[in-house]
């Protein structure tokens, strides 16, 4: 499914967020430290290869709502872009902080001259934010952040599950109505 707003097209597909490579970052759903970690942060650091793990020890820790850039080195990506989310429930304000997430993210993906990115449901698994206000959160700061962009014309989300993806579909549908 896709949908414009402000020129800005946003992308709502399954998926595995390693294999994007016709965009120029995608964002790492990260821990503190940026290592290696599971879910999302696992793939993508597997894929990378070391260097990337190695680029990203002198950046952490990172606070929760904060992103770094680093390069996608072995991927097949230009760029990564690592969000801290919330812990949810313990990271609290966390519709706050994951906002932050998003907005941060194309803010520097933007200001970098990047063109497009590619999301997670960042917070949705190890950090057990509930899919249905993780995803509100996520795309009405996407949709409201569309106003700001400049150089991002591509915003996809990945979504590694059927329900995911339905879930964003319709969240998607209302904020285009
Ligand atoms: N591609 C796309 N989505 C994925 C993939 C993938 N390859 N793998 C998992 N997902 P999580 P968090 C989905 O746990 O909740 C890590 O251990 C997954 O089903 O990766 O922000 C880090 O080191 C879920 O819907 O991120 C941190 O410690 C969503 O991506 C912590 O987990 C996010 O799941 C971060 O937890």
């Amino acid at each position: 499914m896709r949908q414009a707003f402000n020129g800005v097209t946003i992308e709502l597909l399954r998926g595995d967020i390693t294999d994007q490579p016709d965009i120029d970052a995608i964002i790492n759903a990260a821990n503190a430290e940026l290592q290696i970690g599971g879910g999302v942060a696992g793939a993508i650091h597997r894929a990378a290869g070391p260097g990337l793990a190695e680029e990203c020890a002198p950046l952490a820790p990172i606070s929760p709502g904060e992103c770094v850039l680093t390069a996608g080195h072995e991927l097949p990506n230009p760029h990564v872009l690592h969000c801290l989310g919330p812990v949810y429930g313990v990271d609290e304000p966390s519709d706050t902080y994951l906002a932050d997430c998003y907005r941060n993210a194309l803010r520097i993906a933007d200001d970098a001259g990047l063109t497009s990115v590619a999301f997670p449901a960042i917070s949705t698994g190890a950090f057990g934010y509930p899919l249905e206000p993780a995803t509100e959160v996520a795309l009405t700061t996407i949709v409201h952040e569309t106003a700001n962009l400049t150089s991002v014309g591509l915003v996809r989300l990945v979504l590694f599950s059927p329900r995911d993806l339905e879930v964003h579909e319709q969240v998607l549908d209302r904020l285009a109505s």
